[in-house]
């Protein structure tokens, strides 16, 4: 089982993160989670921050001579605007934001000021979890397991995409998108937003390729991977719903149209549609893994909405914090890297967890069984 905790605040020292059951025998190192870093503080709508912060991991623990050993690894990514705030004097906050974790926060710990909300509640902290998400895909590429986003709408404006999206195309859009029209608009959209103090949000869509059949299990509630997924995915500041495949279309079409029919020739079992995004009764099917998710309009507003002071109870603007227009693309990242942690979850459940040399054993095994059955 592999399993996770972040610590770290907005502003604070730094951002860090323990991963536990990681089987040994992994080549690591920073090349394989700076590059996931850069590209989470990547992409059009972004604000001020990310000037500021160049993020790089530290690798504290878990690793020797480049490989690791089986126990905790433990990152650390440092917060460059640290020193920008180490002294700096900042009066309490007690003006809400609609939609943040401040209001809530505030009442269910005691505390005065929300700023020791919302240091832990931003999406900063989904650095330290890019990191995490960076060792899963290592771990899940020395099994041929690949795991990509990409933006398919903002603010509304859906990106058309057909047949297999090019890795090099999403890279180089600054939506990470493969429309090169709807990213257009998508742009002056996020400039719009800018231009009235407004933030907007959008969907998102995973794809996991090369997945065995038979991860996660239909025989516990708990177990199951489209769950699993979904609770990740839910658990990404900002993400209101999470589709599997059809998703909610699914609900409006007949059986007929929906089920992905079943075929086979020598190498196994096959599908000819996905429609299920790869998951049958909480099992991944072979199929590619699809699933979506949908991100809220960012809650700090430049042109903030009504809320109360906290202190005289009064109505009053809410608080305006430095924040991004659109962050989107970011949150695509970092939806990769919660993908890739519950399907490498599932792979040392299933294949063992220990060694890389054993998962790979059983999994050319049991790829070898299901063949024949
Ligand atoms: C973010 C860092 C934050 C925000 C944003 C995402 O940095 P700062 O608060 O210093 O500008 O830019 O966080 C939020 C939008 C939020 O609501 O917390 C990051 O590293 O992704």
């Amino acid at each position: 089982m592999i399993r996770y905790l972040t610590g770290g605040e907005s502003h604070g020292k730094a951002l860090v993160v323990l991963i536990d059951g990681v089987p040994a025998g992994l080549s690591l190192s920073t090349d394989d989670i700076d590059p996931e870093l850069k590209r989470r503080q990547e992409g059009y709508g972004r604000g001020g921050r990310m000037l500021i912060e160049k993020d790089a991991v530290e690798i504290i623990s878990g690793l020797r001579n480049g490989k690791t050993t089986g126990s905790p690894i433990t990152l650390m990514i440092a917060n460059v605007d640290f020193k920008n705030w180490e002294n700096k004097i900042v009066s309490p906050i007690t003006m809400p934001r609609p939609g943040h974790a401040d209001l809530s926060g505030f009442l269910k710990y005691g505390l005065q000021d929300i700023r020791d909300v919302l240091e832990r509640a931003s999406a900063r902290e989904t650095a330290a979890r890019t990191a995490a998400g960076a060792v899963c895909k290592k771990l899940l590429k020395e099994i041929g397991v690949d795991i990509f986003g990409y933006v398919t709408q903002i603010a509304g404006i859906t990106a058309k995409t057909s047949g297999v999206i090019q890795k090099s195309v999403i890279e180089s859009s600054p939506l990470r998108t493969a429309d090169k029209k709807a990213e257009g608009k998508m742009i002056a959209a996020i400039n719009k937003a800018r231009k009235n103090g407004d933030s907007i949000g959008g969907v998102f869509e995973i794809r996991a390729t090369n997945v065995p059949a038979g991860l996660g299990s239909y025989t516990q509630w708990d177990k199951k991977l489209d769950a699993r997924l979904a609770g990740g995915l839910m658990s990404l500041q900002a993400i209101k719903g999470v589709e599997i495949g059809l998703g909610f279309e699914a609900a409006e079409k007949p059986g007929s149209k929906v089920h992905d029919e079943i075929f086979y020739n020598k190498s196994g079992y096959f599908r000819k549609t996905n429609n299920c995004g790869g998951i049958e009764g909480g099992m991944s099917n072979g199929s590619d893994i699809i699933v979506k998710a949908a991100m809220k309009p960012i809650a700090t507003l430049y042109k903030p909405l009504n809320s109360i002071d906290t202190k005289s109870k009064k109505k009053v603007k809410a608080t305006v914090e430095r924040s991004d227009t659109c962050a989107v693309p970011a949150a695509c990242v970092v939806g990769e890297a919660i993908v890739a942690f519950e399907i490498a979850n599932c792979v040392t459940e299933k294949f063992g967890g220990d060694s890389l040399l054993d998962i790979k054993t059983s999994l050319k095994a049991y790829l070898k069984r299901i063949q024949g059955c």
